[in-house]
């Protein structure tokens, strides 16, 4: 085994970021990123969650919730909370791996238009919330398209055309998936 090889094994095992590597090294693989740039201190307190809700994992992650409030409310959401790509096209019997690099948790939900998400503090003007992430976690369809932090979600056996996707606590994270 390669000096190389050998380090990036050993750092996929304490890194999410390695993910992306690893995806690379699969083709049958297509890689989402889910990121944000969450404040532990105030997101953490304000909203009750407790301390492991927003786990500060990017230096200088500094976005207050009062901040991310008032962005969404006035229908500018903050964009550091992102799916990347924004779209992808992948091949029928691809895989498409979310690997949540952000600081709190996120879903990857599949809606056939988008919305709202169950938080109605975070949804845009007049939005409301989407049937598919209507219930929360409370709701087994929705909790099971939940990912934590660190932690990855596969999506498989999708059909062909377009299919959307977007995060149930964050609306406006949201990605379009073309299957060929
Ligand atoms: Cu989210």
């Amino acid at each position: 085994m390669s000096k190389l090889l050998t380090l990036m094994l050993l750092a996929g095992g304490l890194s999410a970021g390695v993910s992306y590597t690893q995806a690379q090294s699969q083709p049958n693989f297509a890689q989402v990123v889910a990121l944000d740039e969450c404040d532990p201190a105030t997101v953490n307190t304000a909203t009750g969650a407790g301390p492991d809700f927003c786990k500060n994992v990017a230096l200088g992650a500094s976005t207050t919730l009062q901040d991310l409030l008032a962005k969404a409310a006035a229908g500018t959401p903050d964009p550091k909370w992102d799916f990347e790509p924004d779209s992808l096209t992948i091949k029928q019997g691809q895989v498409i791996s979310v690997v949540d690099q952000g600081g709190e948790p996120h879903t990857f939900t599949e809606v056939k238009q988008f919305g709202g998400g169950f938080i109605p503090g975070l949804n845009g003007p007049g939005e409301s919330v989407v049937p598919e992430c209507a219930g929360g976690f409370s709701a087994l369809a929705v909790a099971k398209t939940r990912i934590l932090q660190g932690s990855q979600l596969e999506v498989i056996g999708l059909s062909k055309g377009k299919h959307l996707f977007q995060c149930c606590i964050h609306p406006w994270m949201r990605i379009e998936v073309d299957v060929k």
